[in-house]
């Protein structure tokens, strides 16, 4: 729909295209000789993570059959402009590389060390990861995974810190229970990877700017992008294709979230009467966070060419200031599950913080905006000094979770330093027969729910020290009191809080 757009068109107009921006994308393997990409293709510094370590490659094209994403993912982010062939990527003169992490384990090692690695790499300004675990599980964060970020985002850029763009997730479930429709949502916080103060994690907008059928919903997420509904009786994205019509989207259809029974359109087969797509090098049904991920990293390419002098920090403040709010009239959800405590809300509307950020679990701070961004960076002085890091602990707890009541469990914790808040983490320990039951609620002045009661942590047992992020309280000041609200939303099971912790990240 008209007017539903990343905004870049002054951005454009004023020759911003992504030059100089070097660009990592972690996918599954490239078809690096693209016509409508090979241009921009880094050759040389790919990662194969099928040789053995230290992977270094020239190029990482697909492995396998079915690795089609990336070449996909790639052609959003920088797609060559101005050549006569295919479309555009949002920065068309970045330049990028392809790490194959996400090649079947058949085909690639997929230990720890290859997950550092496809984070690694200071010659990079930006890495994208159009990638996550399913949320129906809680994945932890491996400690060394958050060291290397940590150095990444102190050394990487000279010093002014590499930029991690991830994808939500695709986990936001309707289901029919009987004639009711029922809402068992993942949530972008179960991905361990994503529970960092260092990445941008990316909602997924539709076609008329609203969130998208699937886009997981999170307080760990930043800003939300486009990434279309299944090209059906929604518009999908179109993109680039590996090369032929026997392979690629052409044959095999794109992954979650599309449904197996969408049609491959006759665009896709190269039958279509236009015949602009004859030998199928470009696909017309891409979707997911995994695209609006590597729309969000071209924007931000923009906006670092329009002032290669921001830190990883201000890149996030300035899309946090400029961010477009949404679908402004979503109302709370009171009860999707038709089986909550009487009086619960599931998942709030938008909030407007003491800081004046307006946010919500399923846009984050709202819609990208280029032109503001671009407009925001130009002349911007970074001057915030490092991050600064406190954390206080509950020490051991018996705190019972009471079963099937709106009022929950509540404690709380008092958090001594004054910082001006830049990300909170959460750590829980409780345990409880079913995680799906429990919602957990953050409170310092407004309300962030963390999670969600009657999720998709459907069985699951107990929490030990897993992380939640909320980027809700951006801005505020962090000293005083944080509740922590902790609902059992389901007769039956009940369970009883152990410990937690709160992180501030943040400045003087
Ligand atoms: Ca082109
Ligand atoms: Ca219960």
């Amino acid at each position: 729909m008209a007017g539903n757009d990343i905004n870049a068109s002054a951005s454009y107009a004023s020759g911003l295209s992504g030059k100089g921006i070097r660009i990592m994308v972690s996918d599954d393997g490239l078809e690096s000789r693209h016509e409508d990409l090979e241009a921009n293709f880094l050759l040389g510094e790919c990662r194969n993570y099928a040789l053995p370590a230290p992977w270094i490659s020239e190029r990482s094209d697909p492995l396998g059959e079915d690795d089609n994403h990336g070449t996909a993912v790639t052609g959003l982010v920088a797609a060559v402009s101005e050549n006569g062939k295919g479309g555009r990527g949002v920065a068309p003169k970045a330049q990028f590389a392809i790490s194959n992490f996400l090649s079947s384990s058949t085909r690639v090692a997929q230990t720890e060390a290859a997950l550092i690695n496809q984070a690694s790499g200071l010659t990079f300004d930006i890495f994208n990861q159009s990638w996550g675990v399913p949320q129906n599980q809680l994945a932890p964060m491996p400690p060394t995974y958050t060291e290397i970020m940590k150095s990444q985002v102190e050394n990487g850029r000279k010093g002014l810190g590499s930029i991690y763009v991830k994808a939500a997730g695709n986990d936001y479930r309707i289901q029919s229970q009987g004639s009711n429709p029922v809402i068992r949502t993942g949530n972008a916080n179960f991905d361990g990877t994503s529970v960092t103060p260092y990445h941008i994690l990316v909602a997924a907008l539709d076609a008329q700017g609203k969130a998208t059928t699937y886009s997981s919903p999170g307080s760990n997420i930043w800003v939300s992008s486009f990434g279309g509904e299944f090209g059906v009786s929604s518009p999908a994205i179109l993109t680039t294709d590996r090369m032929g019509c026997d392979r690629g989207y052409s044959v095999t259809p794109i992954p979650s979230p599309s449904p197996t029974s969408t049609p491959t359109p006759s665009f896709n087969a190269g039958t279509d009467l236009t015949k602009l797509n004859t030998d199928c090098r470009y696909t017309s049904i891409m979707n997911g966070t995994s695209s609006a991920s590597p729309i969000l990293a071209g924007a931000i390419a923009l906006i670092l060419e329009a002032n290669p002098k921001l830190s990883w920090r201000d890149v996030k403040h300035i899309l946090a200031s400029t961010a477009t709010q949404v679908d402004s009239n979503l109302s709370a959800i009171e009860n999707p599950n038709m089986r909550s405590p009487t009086g619960h809300t599931w998942e709030q509307g938008w909030i407007t913080n003491a800081a004046g950020f307006k946010f919500q679990n399923r846009y984050g701070f709202g819609r990208v905006n280029v032109d503001a961004a671009v407009a925001m960076a130009k002349g911007y002085v970074s001057n915030w000094g490092p991050q600064l890091q406190a954390t206080v602990d509950s020490g051991a707890l018996t705190v019972a979770i009471p079963d099937n009541l709106v009022d929950g469990a509540t404690t709380t914790l008092t958090v001594p330093q004054n910082y001006k808040i830049e990300a909170v983490k959460i750590e829980v320990s409780l345990t409880h027969g079913n995680l799906s039951q429990v919602g957990l609620e953050l409170i310092h002045g407004n309300k962030s729910i963390l999670k969600n009661v009657n999720d998709s942590l459907v069985g699951l047992a107990n929490l030990q020290g897993a992380t939640f992020s909320s980027n809700a309280f951006y801005g505020e000041s962090s000293n005083g009191t944080w509740t922590l609200k902790v609902i059992d939303g389901a007769a039956g099971t009940t369970g009883t809080l152990t410990n937690w912790k709160i992180t501030i990240f943040g400045r003087q």
